[in-house]
């Protein structure tokens, strides 16, 4: 089959957009490459501005080996945060959410644009406003959240929802590496995680993807998220969960599942 990214985009778009799922992209189009996937995945992003929605940040998925075993991808990726995807509350609706899961992340708010080609964590740290505790929401929109690193980057990352904590931090407030995190559902605990878990150190994921976004001639702008990836596996959740996410020393940050 001929390759239409355009409308490849537009299928995955409307399925985005109604939280219905779909076959993987990769069953149609088995050549499919990562490029072109993310092309799909700023094609994406191009119709939701046409729909008022506005990009305020970036993620970076799979940067914890807990989580690249989980789906079986092993390298990090990359996804667009919209302003819609920002929850204002504590309470996550289930309306309109295929299979979702959620994950304790850190995100790093920027003070200044930061681009170019062999960023370091110094780089990092001169850009970087305060970290925030978050936590991320997945939901694939393939069958059985199974993917190819080609679909899911395609998908945008998986990209749904996210919270982010009323309390910031100041960069320098901890040794993020050496902080543990754990996560708990309807009062269990399902995963701990460490910083550490993060590519060695959460900042070194935001490095990354500044790095990665240079190959696009694109970089991050002061004022954006930056999400850097679960520490741990995600947790399924439904109707009537209750997660706490503990960040050690820090407090934690909960999210109630509603309707
Ligand atoms: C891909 C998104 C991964 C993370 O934090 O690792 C991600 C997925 O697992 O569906 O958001
Ligand atoms: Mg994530």
């Amino acid at each position: 089959m001929a390759m239409d990214l355009q409308e490849i985009a537009r299928h995955i778009d409307e399925h985005q957009q109604q939280g219905r799922e779909m076959d993987k992209v990769t069953l149609s189009y088995p050549s499919l490459k990562v490029e072109d996937a993310y092309k799909i995945q700023k094609i994406c992003m191009e119709e939701a501005a046409s729909r008022g929605d506005s990009l305020i940040g970036w993620k970076m998925g799979l940067t914890s080996a807990a989580k690249q075993k989980m789906v079986g991808v092993e390298e990090p990726i990359y996804g667009r945060l919209t302003s819609s995807m920002e929850m204002n509350s504590s309470v996550l609706s289930m309306e309109g959410l295929i299979h979702p899961k959620v994950e304790p992340e850190l995100a790093f708010i920027l003070k200044k644009d930061l681009k170019g080609e062999n960023i370091r964590p110094r780089d990092v740290w001169m850009a970087t406003e305060c970290v925030l505790p978050a936590i991320e929401v997945i939901d694939s929109r393939y069958r059985n959240f199974s993917f190819t690193l080609e679909d899911v980057v395609a998908d945008n990352a998986s990209s749904t929802k996210f919270l982010l904590g009323d309390q910031a931090f100041s960069p320098y407030e901890k040794a993020w590496d050496k902080m543990g995190v754990t996560i708990l559902k309807n009062g269990e605990v399902q995963h701990e995680g460490v910083g550490s878990d993060v590519l060695g150190h959460p900042v070194r994921s935001v490095a990354e993807l500044v790095n990665m976004l240079h190959k696009e001639d694109l970089g991050l702008k002061a004022g954006m998220v930056v999400l850097t990836g679960g520490f741990t596996e995600a947790v399924n959740v439904e109707e009537g969960d209750e997660i706490l996410v503990d960040y050690e020393g820090l407090g934690t940050l909960s999210m109630s599942l509603s309707k």
